[in-house]
């Protein structure tokens, strides 16, 4: 009897050799084969779904053709690496991805020889492989270099400038625009729409009347002249010599190569030949579609951009419901700005291309022209509200705390420096979870406590952020608001009390040690409190004051003068590092007055911090009501030896 081999073709790949190997069929099955394993992970461990699913025929092709890890491969973002993961030795731990002690979710040098470079933040991906081809240069190696960067991450002020520097450079590298016609949510912006140009007419039906010359000079494979030739393989045209001029990216010094249906293996392994042979920079323009494959994914790619563990069933792309999840705080500062808004015509919304994560979207459905997406462009997005300061409005940026980093200058320069009322929401502030420390919003105490004129706050709970977003409106100065992803527990909702500049709340008043806690971490604070509120404690007075800080600059000082008198020690508590952070804040006020009080600082000490959950992030770093509440017992613990030392002796 025939016995025939049952082995899937993918687990026949351990490495990029493997893939060289293959069978041109099995290139087909392997393709169904990924597709299957990156919906079953993503549907249970969540993830960037539909932009693995687009880039699956892209990625075969570019290991098929690269040898890697000698050739050099960098992904922007690198949320789209997915598949890269799997043919690189790392299939077998693929269901791990973005879970503790797994494999991270985006390319880390540390994970793989095969991930060039690191990344996670949008647009770095021409400027590092361009110093990659740079060193290859000089070290006189013959290593391709090659950068695959999304028409959303195009939008990018970083990537113009390595654009404009490669022209000049003129050193071999190849950049592979993945243009699918989404950031997260639609690409928006004029080179968007001029890429859609590109993509389509006119300069397509120009091709096709001059085509068969211009394809006669360029040294392409069969394949992929018998697919342009045909026109019947998705839009694979090539620009002809005279419309050069009008494809910017020949203008600034690239040989321009497409576009090319992504999704047809052959052709792009013969476009990337001949790229890999051409002197000089080129850009290769492929058209994917976002999701392939995955008919939910393809019909809502916003939604199956990144979606969260167990969100959707595999079968169907069905949502899982979570009936009685919280509110979410970008979903309490959406509602919160349009409340605000709807009684003061000068507040404008701002987004850089998260208009769904920062809850923006539905101030832009009810306010549309007091709304605006400028891309992937944090730092045009400062700088833009900046303007829009000076004369008369009160733009509010809504920027996640990680990718505000990106327009430091823009905050220091344009608003600080200047006192422009500009009101930065900084959402993911604190642990992020399971995108790892490329997304961690642990550094906006630190790089914007220096600053002057900033007032910087935090909400302890979701029912703060109006009261908060108002007084910030109001300060009529540079404003930072931090909050976590997600919701507080919600078990504390206590009345609140007005906010007042620079005021702290005093939530719970006890002796000898004061645990001031800042943002969410005053939830943890209150439960430590009530875990140690024993009948005995309450009979003896060994509890500790609580605060909830509310501001981290300018600090309530005269309540630390105040606790001076009768406390000995404040632990402080923050989702954030310790360098420079609240504890920071604290302790040089703390020295500077000469007060006696010891300052026990609980936050992230000077190490990354890598994906995993929320919970258990938290837990890392001591920011639980268990790990407060024994340090607070702890103190009363030794006061009470003290004590008794003193009274025995
Ligand atoms: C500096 C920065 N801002 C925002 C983001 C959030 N972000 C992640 S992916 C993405 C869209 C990327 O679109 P594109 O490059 O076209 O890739 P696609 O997902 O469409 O394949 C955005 C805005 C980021 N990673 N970095």
């Amino acid at each position: 009897m025939k016995t025939y081999c049952t082995r899937m073709v993918i687990e026949r790949i351990d490495s990029p050799a493997d893939v060289k190997k293959l069978a041109r069929p099995d290139i087909d099955t392997l393709a169904s084969e990924i597709r299957g394993m990156l919906v079953q992970t993503c549907a249970v461990n969540g993830g960037h779904l539909a932009p693995n699913l687009g880039v699956v025929e892209l990625t075969l092709a570019l290991h098929r053709v690269l040898e890697l890890p000698h050739d050099k491969l960098v992904w922007d973002v690198s949320h789209q690496v997915y598949v890269h993961k799997i043919l690189t030795g790392r299939r077998d731990r693929f269901h791990t991805i973005r879970k503790g002690g797994g494999i991270s979710g985006f390319a880390m040098r540390s994970e793989s020889e095969y991930d060039a470079f690191g990344a996670g933040h949008a647009s770095t991906s021409v400027s590092s492989a361009l110093g990659m081809a740079l060193a290859r240069d000089l070290a006189g190696g013959d290593e391709t270099v090659v950068a695959v960067i999304g028409d959303g991450a195009l939008t990018g002020g970083l990537a113009y400038e390595a654009l404009n520097n490669a022209g000049n450079l003129k050193s071999n590298f190849i950049v592979i625009l993945n243009d699918n016609e989404m950031s997260i949510a639609p690409n928006v912006g004029s080179i968007a729409s001029y890429l859609s140009v590109l993509r389509t007419k006119p300069l397509a039906k120009l091709a096709r009347k001059t085509g068969k010359a211009v394809l006669d000079r360029i040294p392409l494979g069969g394949t992929a002249k018998k697919a342009i030739e045909s026109a019947e393989i998705g839009a694979m045209h090539f620009i002809a010599p005279s419309e050069k001029t009008a494809v910017i990216f020949e203008e600034l010094g690239f040989r321009y190569m497409g576009p090319i249906d992504g999704h047809n293996f052959d052709a792009v392994v013969d476009v990337l030949n001949t790229a890999k042979e051409y002197p000089g920079p080129v850009l290769v323009h492929v058209r994917t579609v976002k999701g392939k494959g995955f008919e939910p994914a393809e019909r809502d790619a916003r939604t199956f951009h990144g979606v969260g563990a167990n969100a959707f069933e595999p079968n169907d792309g069905s949502k899982k419901s979570n009936p009685g999840a919280p509110a979410k705080f970008q979903d309490v500062f959406a509602d919160a700005l349009i409340a605000i808004a709807e009684r003061d015509p000068r507040v404008v919304g701002i987004t850089a291309a998260m208009p769904d994560g920062t809850g923006l979207a539905k101030f832009g459905k009810r306010f549309p022209d007091r709304y605006f997406d400028v891309g992937i462009a944090e730092g045009h997005a400062v700088c833009f509200a900046a303007g829009m300061a000076t004369n008369g409005l009160r733009p509010v940026c809504a920027i996640y705390s990680t990718f505000l980093q990106r327009a430091y200058d823009q905050i220091v320069h344009d608003v600080v420096v200047q006192n422009l009322p500009v009101v930065f929401c900084m959402d993911r502030s604190g642990f992020v979870g399971d995108d790892g420390p490329t997304h961690m919003g642990l550094y906006d105490i630190s790089y914007l406590r220096a600053l002057p004129n900033i007032t910087l706050m935090a909400p302890r709970n979701e029912e703060e952020m109006l009261p908060m977003l108002e007084h910030a409106i109001a300060l009529n100065a540079p404003v930072a608001i931090r909050y976590p992803r997600g919701s507080t527990n919600g078990r504390h909702r206590d009345e609140l009390a007005p906010i007042v500049q620079g005021k702290a709340e005093v939530l719970r008043r006890g002796r000898g040690i004061a645990v001031l806690a800042y943002g969410n971490t005053v939830d943890f604070a209150l439960d430590a409190y009530d875990a140690l509120a024993t009948p005995e404690a309450k009979a003896s007075g060994a509890l500790p004051t609580i605060v909830n800080a509310r501001f981290a600059k300018p600090l309530d000082e005269a309540l630390l003068l105040e606790l001076a008198n009768d406390h000995t020690h404040v632990i402080t508590l923050e989702e954030h590092a310790l360098a420079g952070g609240f504890g920071s804040a604290v302790a040089e006020f703390v020295s500077d007055r000469g007060l006696g009080l010891g300052v026990e600082r609980i936050g992230v000490p000077n190490v990354l911090v890598h994906h995993d959950s929320q919970d258990k992030q938290r837990s890392l770093f001591g920011l639980t009501a268990e790990a407060v509440a024994a340090r607070v017992a702890q103190y009363f613990a030794k006061g009470a030896a003290q004590a008794s030392v003193r009274t025995t002796s």
